[in-house]
């Protein structure tokens, strides 16, 4: 178990990790950060990312391989910096990568490039997915070939700045006792490029079905959503940000809305905690990041697994990252 809780790569930093299984194999989609000295606040400004590198490993056993350059953000026409977190979705032999990233007006909007191969190269589509906003995409492909995109992020991310569905630079502060801002959701159209409809708010709710306070900081969403399945029902996973938790809610349709259900992992080094839930082999395993390969600087970070366990209600068995 050890093993699984070193760097999947140490030659590039990387971080966010969404993994999937594709034809046997495991591939994980991070984001590559960049070693400079920008500033530190909390617009994100220093996480300048550029490309994409997609790790992938033949078993939970084996060396994790870097398939080099997939994505570069000079290659997309509509970017001027920050490709933050991306997913990857397969359908119909084709792969899909979502990426977020800035435009020129410094907006936050979500691209998607397309691969025969699961490591790329992606080519991207000339312009943002239309309607899309601020970080963060996860896609569920459901079982029924449905696509479902899921996104936002508080603070850098700008979700706050896209409440009246323009984007708006100076938005007022959601009060403490205000229901908190949730993620959004989009069905994604059967050529996985454009959202169906527009995006919906999701809402989490608390253990007696109300929705989650925008001061509830321990359980509200922040950013980083995750979508899975587990006997039949839809787990929504996230980022609490300010409180450093990974979370999760439980639910009947990917739209929602969702009950919370508890935590994941306790907080890790470094400010942000973001991750992925995979099966492999009728085993689960959470991947996510530190920072603990640089000595805890919060943009230099490092892609880890460990294994994930459920009770027999489903529900999800907390860890502490730097525990067995
Ligand atoms: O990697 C840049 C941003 O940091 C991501 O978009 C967030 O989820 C956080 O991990």
């Amino acid at each position: 178990m050890a093993k699984q809780k070193e760097p999947l790569v140490k030659h590039i930093y990387t971080a966010d990790p969404s993994a999937h299984v594709f034809n046997g194999k495991i591939y994980v989609y991070p984001s590559h950060d960049l070693e400079h000295d920008g500033e530190d606040n909390d617009d994100g400004d220093e996480y300048q990312m550029e490309d994409y590198h997609i790790l992938s490993m033949d078993d939970v056993d084996a060396p994790c391989i870097d398939n080099g350059e997939a994505l570069n953000m000079r290659d997309v026409p509509w970017v001027s910096k920050q490709m933050w977190a991306p997913d990857c979705a397969e359908k119909n032999g084709k792969y899909y990568l979502f990426f977020p990233a800035r435009d020129k007006k410094m907006q936050f909007h979500i691209g998607v490039a397309v691969s025969d191969n699961p490591v790329g190269p992606f080519k991207p589509e000339p312009d943002y997915i239309k309607g899309s906003f601020s970080i963060d995409p996860a896609v569920l492909v459901d079982d029924d070939g449905s696509a479902y995109i899921y996104f936002g992020g508080l603070w850098g991310g700008q979700l706050e700045k896209w409440q009246t569905g323009e984007f708006v630079e100076n938005p007022a502060e959601i009060p403490a006792d205000a229901k908190a801002l949730g993620p959004q959701v989009a069905k994604l159209t059967d050529d996985m490029l454009q959202f169906e409809a527009a995006p919906q708010e999701i809402t989490i709710l608390d253990e007696n079905g109300e929705p989650i306070k925008a001061g509830d900081e321990d359980r509200r969403y922040f950013e980083g959503p995750w979508m899975h399945k587990y006997n039949g029902k839809y787990y929504l996973s996230y980022s609490t940000g300010t409180t450093h938790y990974l979370v999760y809610a439980i639910g009947d349709s990917p739209m929602g809305p969702f009950k919370y259900a508890g935590r994941i992992l306790e907080p890790v080094i470094g400010w942000t905690t973001h991750h992925s839930i995979v099966e492999y082999k009728g085993k689960w395993y959470l991947f996510y990041h530190d920072s603990s390969l640089s000595g805890g600087v919060n943009h230099r970070r490092c892609v880890k697994f460990r294994e994930l366990k459920y009770d027999e209600n489903g529900k999800i068995i907390t860890m502490k990252p730097y525990e067995d």
